[in-house]
């Protein structure tokens, strides 16, 4: 397991060689010319109790955000068939929960993965908080991964969110891996933290047991009305150090380009890449906010010479 002096002297090495790094170890353990395609949908949006500084639809921020009660299963399924159309493998489906709390809320959401599943797709889903009996549920009804970040480090944690704890992100990650789905957890750049607090956070993502299958790496939406709305902007290149470090940490892990694209330039984007970065959200909109679009991508990929991952064979309809 990597110690903290490990990666804190891997996140001070000169860029460039960082970048060779960390695309020798995609090379050795990853397709490197494959990227996998995901698309987002939020099934419930807004009114959220949480007090995440950055999110749009906790109710201790005041953005201008439409809340949307559940959805239903058909309407949800019709857009996973869309997503399967326009070329995405996985298909993750998003609430503004705090956590979820048995009852006919959660059997939809048991409904909406087993749809998504027949449909030939990777279900994904991030509800908030969850007892180990909710997920041993989520795995039987099919899921195969559940996306919940750690954020940022443990110490920066509480100038973020207050009305939960480091420690509860962590039982929910224990609970999703005892009932043997994978974990999908990441963080987010650019709120503020410093270089030691993005290192805290890869040495607790480096040191999950089991690791994680996927780390999406979001760079801060300032969103209007949220608490983080005048954070300074993130250097560009403390995204790569991150992307490069995780892949060196987690040869194995899709490294995911999430939130914060519309603000990054094709040619950063392209680095990512070589910095091993290796899956994406495609389509107009993540959960609340804008998102390149799949044309953008598509010819971004083109540009570059990547294609689109098959779907994996446990998949298949
Ligand atoms: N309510 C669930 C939870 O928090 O676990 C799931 C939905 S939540 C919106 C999913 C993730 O999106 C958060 O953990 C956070 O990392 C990311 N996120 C939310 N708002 C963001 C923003 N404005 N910029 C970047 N990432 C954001
Ligand atoms: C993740 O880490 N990023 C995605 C996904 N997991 C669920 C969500 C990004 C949300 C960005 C803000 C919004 O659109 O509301
Ligand atoms: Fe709620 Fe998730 Fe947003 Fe936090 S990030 S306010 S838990 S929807």
């Amino acid at each position: 397991m990597p110690t903290l002096a490990t990666i804190t002297d891997l996140y001070h090495t000169p860029l460039l060689d960082l970048v060779y790094q960390a695309a020798t170890v995609q090379r050795a353990h990853q397709a490197p010319q494959e990227v996998q395609l995901c698309t987002l949908q939020s099934i419930k949006t807004g009114g959220c109790t949480e007090d995440c500084g950055y999110c749009s639809q906790s109710i201790h921020n005041k953005t201008k955000l439409e809340k949307e009660s559940l959805l239903d299963v058909a309407t949800v399924l019709e857009s996973a068939r869309k997503a399967k159309e326009s070329g995405s493998t996985r298909f993750c489906m998003g609430a503004a929960w705090r956590q979820v709390t048995d009852g006919r809320a959660f059997d939809r959401v048991l409904e909406m993965v087993r749809g998504v599943r027949a449909l030939g797709l990777e279900a994904c889903v991030t509800l908030g908080m969850l007892t180990s009996d909710q997920a041993r549920r989520l795995k039987e009804a099919g899921l195969n991964a559940y996306n919940h970040n750690l954020d940022t480090s443990e110490a920066y944690y509480p100038q973020i969110v207050t009305t939960r704890t480091y420690q509860d992100r962590l039982d929910t990650i224990a609970h999703v891996a005892q009932a043997g789905i994978s974990l999908c957890c990441g963080g987010i750049l650019g709120m503020g933290e410093t270089q030691e607090d993005r290192i805290q956070l890869l040495h607790t993502l480096a040191n999950l047991d089991p690791a994680p299958e996927s780390v999406p790496i979001n760079a801060l939406v300032p969103v209007e009305g949220t608490k983080l709305e005048q954070a300074e902007a993130l250097d560009v290149f403390e995204w790569i150090r991150v992307i490069a470090v995780t892949r060196i940490l987690l040869p194995k892990a899709m490294v995911r380009l999430s939130a914060g694209r519309l603000s990054l330039s094709r040619e950063a984007q392209a680095l990512a890449f070589l910095a091993g970065a290796n899956a994406l959200f495609t389509g107009d909109k993540l959960l609340t906010t804008a998102n390149p679009g799949a044309d953008s991508d598509h010819a971004l990929m083109a540009a570059l010479g990547l294609k689109a991952r098959m779907p994996d064979k446990s998949c298949a309809a």
